[in-house]
């Protein structure tokens, strides 16, 4: 170890005699304040149930499931013990031309928990791909249904798709994409949906914006419809801070896709797999889609894996010409990967055991009261809730956006509580597990750490 190097780590390590990296200078971190971190590093070692530890002992309070990701909880002894005995058993299949029979039993699976008519599971390695590929499906789907000149993709204004080319380019969030060129190009945004000077402190789906659906119209009569292959939109935007959706206006975007024959693709890889109180969110707001793009809760966050869920009819339509060819040039080395489709397998066992995906439901309306008790607390504009999910949002320092809510993060950390932080709001999305007692805990150490970062 090179004290020189790392002062910081050095003494965490003296503290306890853990096992630390050497250096932190090679990793080259992802979305992450690389300078400040390793500054002042945050380690984890350990995690169970509803709990990390780092690397000093520590108990921290998981109230983001790592990522929006583990749902079920950590280190569920189905999912664990599926990647032990996988891991042993088979290391990799080729997923081109091959393939192997837990592939079929977790598409299966997952079609099941889909809304009805939506039987097709594509897989891919993250929600960054999963998107990727939805788009492409889009493209591809009205070109072998002979309306090739449907080219033009739509997101929304502050949405999240990952971060892969297609994703940041129908993605609304500025800093995501303002530094990379022009990526994919012929792509048009509708305006988001947050409006707070009429819905701020909504208790679930805010009342007014039904009518912000209409943008669509707008684009349609700009591009006109016979160029525009799908748009693209959250269910309930995560990344930029929480924005439920106004009642009424995901129904009023699918009536306007359909009206257009423009396909309507959901984003769920925060929503998928139990997050609003069903498995998804589609389901939720009883609105179908034609592609669900999922990632995250389908192995609960323990091996990477993402997937697109299509209605049968746009899988059917790719199904015509030789039966020898390729249908759809599109899958990656690992798609379906062997040790991803054994956790997947272990994950919606352990939902299903424990009625996971309508725990939110159920739990949603103490989390809800709890997290709109912080109405109040000082610099607190706004909190939203849906399901499992929090957002509350901080008046920024002026001059100094973000910060403030970054603070309360760090304070929150030092405290034993991980929560996420965007911009200067708080993202609240713990494990589906979660106890009311834990509810109180998170609550009351962010109201502590709000009247301290005042
Ligand atoms: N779509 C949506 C809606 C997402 O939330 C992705 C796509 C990309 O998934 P991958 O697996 O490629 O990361 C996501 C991911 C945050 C945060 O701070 C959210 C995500 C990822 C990282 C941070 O809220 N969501
Ligand atoms: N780059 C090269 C040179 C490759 O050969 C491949 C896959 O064979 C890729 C990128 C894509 O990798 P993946 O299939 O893991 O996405």
């Amino acid at each position: 170890m090179n004290k020189a190097l790392d002062p910081a780590l050095m003494q965490a390590a003296e503290a306890t005699g853990s096992t630390v990296p050497a250096s932190l200078g090679a990793y080259w971190m992802p979305f992450t304040a690389n300078r400040q971190f390793k500054k002042a590093p945050r380690l984890l070692a350990k995690s169970a149930g509803m709990h990390y530890w780092d690397v000093n002992g520590r108990e921290i309070l998981d109230a983001v499931a790592g990522l929006w990701c583990v749902n079920a909880g950590h280190n569920r002894p189905r999912i664990v013990q599926a990647i032990q005995q996988q891991a042993a058993e088979m290391d990799f299949a080729p997923p081109f031309q091959m393939a192997h029979p837990k592939a079929f039993e977790l598409a299966e699976r997952v079609a099941q928990l889909a809304p009805a008519g939506m039987g097709k599971v594509f897989f891919t390695n993250s929600g960054s791909e999963a998107v990727d590929t939805a788009l492409k499906m889009a493209l591809a789907y009205h070109r072998v249904r002979g309306q090739g000149t449907r080219t033009r993709l739509l997101g929304r204004e502050r949405g999240y798709h990952g971060v892969n080319f297609g994703g940041i380019s129908v993605g609304g969030m500025v800093g995501n994409r303002k530094t990379f060129g022009l990526a994919v190009a012929g792509v048009d945004h509708i305006r988001h949906t947050h409006d707070p000077a009429r819905n701020s402190f909504s208790v679930g789906q805010p009342a007014h914006g039904a009518d912000i659906a209409d943008d669509l119209e707008r684009l349609v009569a700009l591009h006109d419809a016979s160029n525009i292959a799908a748009v693209i939109v959250e269910p309930v935007a995560g990344s930029t801070g929480v924005l439920v959706p106004p009642i009424g206006y995901l129904q009023r975007l699918r009536e306007i896709c359909t009206q257009h024959g423009i396909l309507l693709i959901f984003d769920e890889v925060i929503t998928g797999f139990g997050r609003t109180g069903a498995p998804f969110a589609a389901q939720t707001f009883g609105v179908t889609p034609d592609l669900i793009t999922c990632a995250k809760g389908l192995t609960n966050g323990a091996v990477p894996m993402g997937a697109v869920i299509a209605r049968d009819e746009i899988h059917d339509a790719f199904m015509s010409g030789p039966e020898h060819l390729i249908e759809f040039s599109h899958g990656y080395t690992y798609s379906a990967h062997p040790l991803a489709c054994a956790a997947g397998l272990g994950t919606l066992d352990t939902y299903a055991e424990e009625g996971l995906l309508t725990r939110a439901a159920d739990i949603g309306g103490y989390f809800a009261q709890a997290v709109h008790s912080l109405k109040g607390e000082p610099n607190v504009i706004d909190v939203r809730n849906i399901g499992l999910v929090g957002g509350i949002e901080l008046a920024p320092i002026p001059g100094d956006p973000a910060k403030r809510a970054f603070n309360v993060f760090l304070d929150c950390f030092d405290k034993g509580l991980l929560i996420r932080t965007t911009g200067d709001t708080i993202a609240l999305s713990p494990p589906l597990i979660i106890e009311k007692a834990h509810i109180d805990q998170i609550v009351g150490t962010l109201r502590d750490a709000l009247r301290r970062a005042a």
